[in-house]
C-alpha cells in the first residue's frame, strides 16, 4: 500500500509522473471529477488533510453557535427569536453532518471531541470575537455566513464524496442565514440615528475579522496547493477573500454604511476591489488561542461536555440495557 506522508506544502505537490502506479490512478480519477468515497484507496496525506479540515469545519460550526446563542434570550421579538433559534439548531446540525463525514475516514467521534476540549483542534478564528449589541447578529449573518457560503459552495463540487454532499444541504441552511443577517443589517440601517450607528459599529468591528475567516495569504497558505490539487480545497484563500469583498461592498453601500477600510477602492483595470492589508498578527494570535474570546469559548464548550455526562450515561446504560433484552429473547 502507498504510504507515504505528503507533505502539505505547496512546493511538496507531486507531478504525475512522480507518482507510483495506484497514487496516479487516484490522481487522475479527480482530475476527471469522479467522487471519492470512504471505502476507497487514498493516499495517507489525502486521508489526513480531509480529517483535519472537515473537523475543523465541524468543531467551526459548534464553536460557532455561542456568540449568536449568546442572543437568543435578549432577541428583540419573538420573531427574531424564533428565527435566531432556528438558525443556531442548523449550526448544529452542520456540525454533525460535518462529524459523520470526518468519521467515515476512520477518526472517531470521541477523538475529534476530545482534541477540541483539549484546545489542541482548531475551529475557525471569527468566533473568538464577542457579540456584544444585537446589530453583531445581524453582522455575523450578513458577514460571516456571507463568508461561510463563499467558501463553502465551491466545496460543493469537491472530491471526496461525503463532504461535497453534506456542503450541498449546508449551503442551502447558509443562505438562510445570511438572508436573515443581512434583513437585520437593513432593520437596523434604515432605523433610528442610534440603531444605524449601531449597525456601523458592527460593520466596523467584524468587517477584517471576517476577510480573515478565508484563511492566511496565500503565499502563507501551507496547505493550499496539494489541497487544490486533491481538490479538496477548489479555490485559494486570496481568490475567496476577493471575491467576498466585490460582493460585500454593494451590499454595505445599500445599506448606506462605510466598508472600515481607507484603502477600499474600485480598480477598473482589475475589475475587482482595492483593499487594504490585513493585520495578520492578529490573525496569527487568535489561531494560537489568544484572542478575545478563546478561553471563555473553550470553557463553555468544556462545561457543556461534563454538564452532559448524566445524559450520555443514561443513554449508555439504556441501550446496553435494551441490547442484553434482546439478547436474551
Ligand atoms: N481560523 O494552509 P491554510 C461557518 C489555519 S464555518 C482558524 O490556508 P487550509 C458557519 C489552518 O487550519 C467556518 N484557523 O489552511 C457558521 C492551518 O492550520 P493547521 C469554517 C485557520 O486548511 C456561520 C493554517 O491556518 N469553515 O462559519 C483559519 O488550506 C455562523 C494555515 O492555513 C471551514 O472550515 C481560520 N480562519 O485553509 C457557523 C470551511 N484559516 O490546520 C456558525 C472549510 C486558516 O495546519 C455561525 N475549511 N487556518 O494547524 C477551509 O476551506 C480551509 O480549511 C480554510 C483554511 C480556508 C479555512
Amino acid at each position: 500500500m502507498y504510504a507515504q506522508e505528503v507533505k502539505s506544502t505547496g512546493k511538496g505537490v507531486k507531478s504525475l509522473d512522480e507518482m507510483d502506479p495506484q497514487e496516479r490512478a487516484f490522481q487522475e480519477r479527480i482530475d476527471a471529477d469522479i467522487k471519492i468515497e470512504p471505502k476507497e484507496w487514498m493516499p495517507d496525506g489525502y486521508r489526513k488533510t480531509l480529517i483535519r479540515q472537515i473537523s475543523q469545519h465541524a468543531h467551526s460550526e459548534i464553536v460557532g453557535q455561542l456568540p449568536e446563542g449568546n442572543w437568543i434570550t435578549r432577541a428583540p421579538t419573538l420573531d427574531r427569536k424564533a428565527i435566531l433559534l432556528a438558525k443556531v439548531q442548523d449550526e448544529a446540525g452542520h456540525g454533525l453532518y460535518l462529524y459523520c463525514a470526518a468519521e467515515t475516514l476512520g477518526v472517531s467521534r470521541d477523538q475529534m471531541t476530545e482534541d477540541l476540549l483539549s484546545g489542541k483542534a482548531k475551529y475557525s478564528s471569527i468566533f473568538n470575537y464577542p457579540t456584544l449589541t444585537w446589530a453583531d447578529i445581524g453582522a455575523i449573518g450578513w458577514l460571516v455566513d456571507g463568508a461561510a457560503i463563499m467558501n463553502q459552495v465551491p466545496i460543493q463540487r469537491c472530491s471526496f464524496g461525503p463532504y461535497s454532499r453534506a456542503m450541498i444541504r449546508v449551503c442551502k441552511e447558509e443562505s438562510f442565514h445570511q438572508r436573515q443577517g443581512y434583513d437585520i443589517m437593513i432593520k437596523l440601517a434604515n432605523g433610528t440615528n442610534a440603531q444605524k450607528e449601531m449597525a456601523q459599529d458592527a460593520l466596523n468591528r467584524w468587517w477584517h475579522p471576517s476577510l480573515m475567516m478565508f484563511g492566511p495569504p496565500d503565499d502563507q497558505s501551507v496547505h493550499s496547493a496539494q489541497s487544490m490539487a486533491w481538490k479538496i480545497k477548489m479555490n485559494t484563500n486570496d481568490e475567496l477573500r476577493q471575491k467576498f469583498v466585490d460582493e460585500t461592498v454593494p451590499q454595505a453601500e445599500y445599506l448606506g454604511l462605510t466598508v472600515p477600510d481607507p484603502d477600499l477602492k474600485w480598480n477598473e483595470e482589475r475589475g475587482h476591489y482595492d483593499f487594504g492589508e490585513l493585520d495578520w498578527n492578529e490573525f496569527y494570535e487568535v489561531i494560537k488561542g489568544n484572542g478575545p474570546c478563546n478561553r471563555e469559548r473553550l470553557e463553555a464548550r468544556q462545561r457543556a461536555w461534563t454538564d452532559g455526562a448524566w445524559f450520555r450515561e443514561g443513554l449508555v446504560a439504556h441501550a446496553e440495557k435494551r441490547a442484553s433484552r434482546v439478547a436474551a429473547e
